[in-house]
């Protein structure tokens, strides 16, 4: 089964491993992201038949709705969306926080997702297609350093099942994909540009690859047309739960 994936986040990490995955099964693949020249890389790796490259900041709403309105013929009978793009941003208690760095998770993760999955959705229902949201397992399990970030997550796993319900009968498929962690570059953005923190985290966790995830988003768009996975629960083996803790006077 194969048809057009819309890859929101495509320039990096996830999303560039799934547009990798997805076209080696002669799947088309809109690639979306705002750094033209890595989307720009990418068609010229997977070739300009198979991916076409849509450069837009997921907070702008005007950009988002020109994009999908600019999609050349061969690319817009959109089957599944996959919403992708995201980020972190600080890694200190809420009292410490940035604010603008909240509202930019916020208008990132939560804004720029439910703005363009309104988009999308008349396509979606008349193609009976699918949509794959990235969430994580910040959406379920809260952990110092994850205040705003978490409460996107939470977001997009209650939206993945809301959506679920109110496209009942649509023959849509939704389905939330809530990885913890994965090797990418969501750690040099989360800590402003800081490759050795990236490597600390990552080091000898033998964490979880952008292919692991990309593998796990084609298996469930290419499930057959009457089963949906409601949501999926993905960690690295060497990543488990904490307990609470507690402060004494
Ligand atoms: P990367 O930083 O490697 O990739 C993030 C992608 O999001 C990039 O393509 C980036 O593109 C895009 N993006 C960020 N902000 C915007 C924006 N304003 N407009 C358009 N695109 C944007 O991280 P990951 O691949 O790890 O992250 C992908 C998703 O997976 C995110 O939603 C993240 O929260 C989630 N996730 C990641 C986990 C991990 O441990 N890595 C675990 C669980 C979930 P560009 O900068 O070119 O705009
Ligand atoms: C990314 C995983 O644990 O860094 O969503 O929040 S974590």
């Amino acid at each position: 089964m194969s048809g057009t994936v819309l890859i929101t986040g495509a320039t990096a990490g996830i999303g560039a491993a799934a547009a990798r995955r997805f076209t080696r099964n002669g799947w088309k693949v809109v690639a979306t992201g705002r750094r033209q020249e890595r989307l720009e890389a990418l068609v010229a790796e997977l070739g300009a038949d198979k991916v076409h490259a849509s450069a837009f900041d997921m907070r702008d709403a005007a950009a988002i709705d020109n994009a999908v309105a600019a999609l050349p013929d061969g690319f817009r009978d959109i089957d599944v969306l996959i919403n992708n793009a995201g980020l972190a941003l600080g890694t200190g208690p809420a009292q410490d926080a940035d604010l603008a760095q909240w509202r930019q998770m916020i208008d990132t993760n939560i804004t720029g997702l439910i703005t363009i999955t309104h988009r999308l959705l008349p396509i979606l229902i008349e193609r009976k297609g699918a949509i794959l949201n990235i969430s994580s397992t910040a959406a379920t399990y809260p952990y110092r350093g994850g205040n705003a970030y978490g409460g996107t997550k939470a977001f997009v796993s209650q939206f993945s099942l809301g959506l679920r319900s109110d496209l009942h009968g649509t023959g849509v498929r939704v389905t939330s994909i809530e990885p913890g962690m994965v090797e990418t570059e969501f750690t040099v953005v989360r800590t402003g540009g800081d490759q050795a923190a990236s490597d600390i985290l990552y080091g000898g966790a033998d964490p979880m690859t952008a292919e692991d995830i990309a593998e796990t988003l084609h298996w469930v768009a290419t499930q057959p047309a009457h089963l949906n996975v409601n949501r999926i629960e993905l960690m690295p083996v060497s990543q488990s739960f904490a307990g609470f803790q507690v402060a004494r006077g």
